[in-house]
């Protein structure tokens, strides 16, 4: 399957200006030829008349380019071509393609050839996953640091120190008696591993934000029916996607909406008001309102009377919001509004709430300065990396065959996350979420 020359759109469907289509395997040079009529220079772009080659009629005028292997985003013979991105024209281009030998390629299969071709490691394919679904400012260079191998950088440098000391480890393993000071080399490997476990334990501590950056902050809005709770998701999106109505009850599902705060992306989700009810429909709301909020980062609790919020909301930040503040007779203000007093209906303090909210989500992911870890996958292989140091560092005096078992299972945790080992696992999830073309 990897020996067929595949091709497909990468640039967006419908209708536009410019379509790109990229072609790629061991068919490409002679594919380019008997469509462009002629192979161009590598790496530079020529003008061509495409033609169908079944019947020599001209489809469009555009650009081709031409990249041979290896130096090729794939890592084979490669090619692209610029068409006009009209569909009658495109459905020409990809028929004269499918027709010359070319098969079409299935989501993520060039990058996964580029992986296997080791032009990027996992972490960066990863990363260009990322790059392509990022929605803000902050998850775009986050991603765009992770699809240039930084993480892979950096578990190459460990994993070098850890080869150092495992090679400390066989010699005693294997050279007993040739130690000159007993109970040297078990102090060298300590000094290795130290700084190590110490670089884990860092990024370990600001996984969370790292992880946050790429899925979204969560802020779930809840309090007692008829609090407004709609009211304020359809104010802060500035359009109806929650029905409001006077009566208590209205919402039963569970409606998420993803905000660009910052740059920080934001989840915010509207609930079912908490309240007793014999509603089969409107228990199972309830129900999810009540994971939703347990689940959440923050949790704004709307209510228009002064309620205390009720303990045991979430497993994050509460911040109680009083509500309707318009219906609140100026006198009263002073003595009932001490905290955040908003109204839906004026605007007043909308913008106060939006500033915390900001504030609120910046903090949750770590200002923006995420570390190497963005997702749950790089996390589990830190964390196992770093638990068999730790044991070594624990206990360094044990005999050297356990402390190397300990050091292979911390360097193979290294390597996962580059994919240097068990990749094939990992392999589907990933290209299964990527567009056809990448
Ligand atoms: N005067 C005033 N009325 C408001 C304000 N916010 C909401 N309301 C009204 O309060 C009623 C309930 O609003 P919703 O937004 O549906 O309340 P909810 O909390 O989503 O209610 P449930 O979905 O039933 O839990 C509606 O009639 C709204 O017009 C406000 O700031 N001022
Ligand atoms: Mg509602």
């Amino acid at each position: 399957m990897d020996h067929d020359t595949i091709f497909a759109i990468a640039s967006g469907a419908g209708r536009a200006a410019i379509t790109v289509l990229r072609l790629s395997g061991p068919a490409t040079r002679v594919i380019v030829e008997s469509i462009a009529g002629k192979l161009p220079a590598p790496r530079s772009a020529a003008l061509a008349t495409f033609r169908d080659p079944a019947t020599g009629d001209a489809i469009d005028k555009g650009l081709v380019t031409f990249f041979p292997a290896p130096k090729s985003f794939t890592g084979e013979d490669y090619a692209e071509f610029f068409c006009h991105g009209g569909r009658a024209v495109v459905a020409a281009m990809v028929k004269a393609l499918g027709g010359s030998g070319a098969r079409p390629a299935e989501p993520g299969e060039f990058t996964r050839r580029a992986l296997i071709n080791g032009k990027m490691d996992l972490a960066e394919v990863e990363g260009l996953a990322d790059l392509i679904d990022a929605e803000t400012e902050w998850q775009r260079r986050a991603a765009l640091r992770q699809s240039d191998g930084v993480l892979g950088r950096q578990a190459a440098i460990w994993r070098g120190a850890l080869l150092e000391a495992s090679a400390l480890l066989a010699a005693e393993i294997d050279f007993p008696e040739e130690e000159d000071v007993p109970g040297a080399s078990g102090r060298r490997v300590c000094e290795i591993l130290t700084p190590v476990l110490a670089g884990l334990k860092a990024e370990l501590a600001t996984a969370r934000a790292g992880e946050r950056l790429r899925e979204g902050v969560t802020i779930v809005i809840a309090g007692p029916p008829n609090a407004g709770k709609s009211t304020l998701v359809n104010a802060l999106a500035h359009r109806d996607v929650a029905i409001v109505t006077p009566f208590a009850g209205t919402t039963r599902d569970i409606i998420e909406l993803h905000f660009d705060l910052g740059g920080c992306p934001v989840t915010l989700i509207d609930t079912a008001g908490l309240r007793e009810s014999t509603d089969a429909a409107e228990q199972i709301g309830i129900l999810r309102a009540r994971e939703k909020a347990q689940a959440a980062d923050l949790v704004l609790w709307l209510s228009e009377a002064r309620d205390p919020v009720p303990s045991g909301v979430t497993g994050g930040e509460v911040w109680p919001v009083f509500t309707k503040s318009d219906l609140v007779p100026e006198g009263k203000k002073q003595s009932l509004c001490q905290d955040l007093c908003i109204s839906a209906e004026t605007g007043e303090n909308i913008d106060v709430l939006i500033k915390r909210m900001e504030d609120f989500a910046r903090d949750a992911v770590g200002g923006g300065h995420t570390g190497l870890i963005a997702r749950e996958r790089h996390r589990k292989s830190f964390e196992a990396a770093a638990s068999a140091l730790a044991r070594i560092l624990d206990n360094p005096e044990a005999p050297a065959e356990l402390l190397a078992e300990d050091l292979r299972a911390a360097m193979f945790s290294l390597q996962r996350l580059t994919g240097v080992v068990d990749v094939e696992d990992i392999l589907g999830e990933i290209f299964s979420r990527f567009c056809i073309g990448k």
